[in-house]
């Protein structure tokens, strides 16, 4: 049956289009706040040196759960500390304080509504159903379209996903308030408000309060995906271990994780009854907490003045010293590492998060012409797309020009001599590769792209085949990082291959293992190698394990790149 699909994906694309513009100062308005609330969360956590803090958080998980937790929570903090994951911990606790404090501020009105109405509950049941059910990596692509890269997406993404307990555990505590006490308050003549909180709340806060620490256990556990769009913190520390496939950091960033959850769970989940309550009143406890925040709320706005004073830049002041930048692993990211330490922008940040989002970041200050950092690379489509130019690197930092090497395992040779020949004879321009980008990027099926391209170029591609023997239905697997240029070369390569007579199965992976995959022999090959600098330490690493057939395009370029409009030519001048 041939029916045509119906524009699902189309029309959300408008909508979020319309959305985008239409509401771009509210957006504007909510980024900054969030931002601004996360920072001053930031720094009041860090006040002091981190014994502060860990005290402070013993004491209040000691006085909520008994001492041996807090002597844990001692202990675990100062391994954490030790370990290098401190300033990690602060942004991901701040993180999950300010998803905590929206999904308070929304959650428990919504669940009270949702107790008093059944048309209100009967409508956002289902929204609660959907945001739970929906991959929280959805929200991601929206959220950035809307708030930018960095941890604000991550935050809104982490909210919608989290809220859920909240909003239900309202609704049921309230509900499960005994109707005969409800009674005897409508009999006393009680007003509406009076039976809320004089009644209800109080006898439903226990479910309540269990609602809130799922929301908040929901919230940290999306702190790894809040990384891809740059959310900084522990989960960026596990998702940079991902991709340089480090057994090691992912360990020890992971038990910092647990060490949080373990925290927030017990406070959370006995702060209505402390375990030494007897000792200390609750409110005495509270208070001494809030006095606390605000002192350390006071002391960073008198200390902080003029520390960022004189050190800054013009063009540092109208990006917040941003770098926007991609996949943890990739080696431009290195790079980029690299070029900060050498000319000396210490006061600068490079965001990690992924090419796709780097882009979008892009998109969004080109059409506002607000000025940004990006790194990049070419060949990209986005040289065709936007004016923009790379910044002199006069210390030679990001290397000159580069090769894009072919990768495959041992023992294809013999297992699949056919493709091998072809993999090995693989072998195009910038300009080609251009074209086949340049149709990705303005939605075109990457298949397609690659369809179209070897159709109006078969004379090359008959190079690339000539006397390779056809394959019987054999699987090749091909890996490959989704960068513009990998998806590119990656779809070429594999539609050639089929052409041939190969089952080709394409993985997309993290760039350590995209390396590791070909040398522990699980996938045949890669046409993604950057060579000799930028995968530098990959190829250090596996190059015994894995067979070089040289390179499949040359001339490649790294470094910063800042579109035209903005009026600085070296990486020198973001000093
Ligand atoms: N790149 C594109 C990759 C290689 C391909 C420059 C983003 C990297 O930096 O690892």
């Amino acid at each position: 049956m041939n029916m045509t699909k119906i524009p699902l994906g189309e029309w959300v694309d408008s909508l979020v289009d319309w959305i985008t513009v239409t509401f771009a100062a509210l957006f504007s308005f909510f980024t900054n706040l969030i931002d601004g609330l996360l920072n001053i969360i930031v720094d009041v956590l860090s006040v002091g040196p981190p014994i502060v803090l860990i005290i402070v958080l013993a004491l209040l998980v000691g006085y909520t759960s008994k001492w041996p937790l807090g002597i844990f929570t001692v202990v675990s903090l100062l391994l954490v500390d030790n370990l290098g994951y401190w300033d990690s911990t602060i942004q991901t606790l701040a993180i999950v304080l300010v998803s905590g404090f929206f999904i308070i501020l929304l959650g428990i009105p919504i669940g009270i509504w949702c107790a008093q109405n059944k048309t209100v509950q009967n409508i956002v049941t289902p929204i609660l159903d959907f945001m739970q059910t929906m991959p929280a990596f959805v929200y991601l692509i929206p959220s950035i379209l809307f708030f930018g890269i960095g941890v604000v997406p991550g935050i809104v993404a982490s909210f919608i996903f989290a809220i859920a307990p909240a909003i239900r555990m309202t609704n049921l505590g309230i509900q499960e308030v005994p109707k005969d006490l409800i009674e005897a308050s409508d009999a006393f003549g009680s007003t509406s408000s009076q039976k809320l909180f004089k009644v209800q709340l109080p006898l439903a806060t226990p479910t309540i309060l269990a609602g809130i620490n799922q929301s908040i256990m929901l919230a940290l556990s999306m702190v790894v995906t809040a990384s891809l769009v740059g959310a900084p913190g522990l989960g960026a520390d596990v998702y940079r271990a991902v991709s340089q496939i480090n057994v090691g950091q992912g360990f020890e960033a992971g038990l910092s994780i647990v060490f949080i959850a373990i925290i927030l769970d017990r406070i959370t989940q006995n702060i209505r009854k402390p375990a030494y309550e007897k000792l200390v009143s609750r409110k005495i406890v509270l208070s001494i907490v809030g006095i606390l925040i605000v002192v350390a709320a006071l002391f960073n706005t008198f200390t902080k003045e003029d520390t960022i004073k004189g050190t800054g830049s013009a063009i540092g002041e109208s990006t917040n010293y941003k770098i926007i930048g991609i996949e943890p692993g990739a080696g431009l990211m290195a790079q980029a590492k690299t070029a900060m330490k050498d000319y000396k922008l210490d006061n600068w940040t490079l965001v990690e998060g992924s090419s796709a989002a780097m882009v979008a970041e892009l998109k969004k200050a080109y059409s506002k012409k607000e000025p940004i950092i990006i790194t990049g690379w070419s060949p990209h489509w986005m040289f065709a797309s936007f004016d923009l130019k790379y910044l002199d690197d006069p210390n030679g930092t990001f290397g000159g020009a580069e090769e894009i090497n072919t990768l495959v395992r041992k023992g294809l040779k013999e297992d699949a001599p056919g493709a091998y020949t072809i993999l090995d004879q693989f072998s195009w321009d910038t300009s080609d590769m251009e074209k086949v980008m340049v149709d990705v990027s303005g939605g075109m099926d990457p298949k397609e792209a690659a369809d179209k391209w070897i159709k109006a170029n078969t004379d090359k591609v008959a190079k690339w085949t000539k006397g390779a023997q056809a394959g019987n239905g054999e699987e090749i697997k091909l890996v490959y990082v989704a960068w513009d240029t990998e998806i590119a070369s990656t779809n070429v390569i594999a539609k050639v291959l089929e052409q041939n007579g190969y089952k080709v199965k394409l993985s997309q992976v993290e760039v350590g293992p995209m390396f590791a995959g070909v040398a522990n022999g699980s996938v045949d090959a890669m046409v993604a190698a950057w060579l000799p600098s930028t995968h530098k330490d990959y190829y250090e690493s596996y190059k015994k394990d894995l067979v070089n057939l040289g390179p499949n395009l040359k001339g490649t370029k790294n470094g910063i790149v800042v579109p035209k409009y903005v009026d600085i030519d070296s990486i020198e001048d973001l000093k």
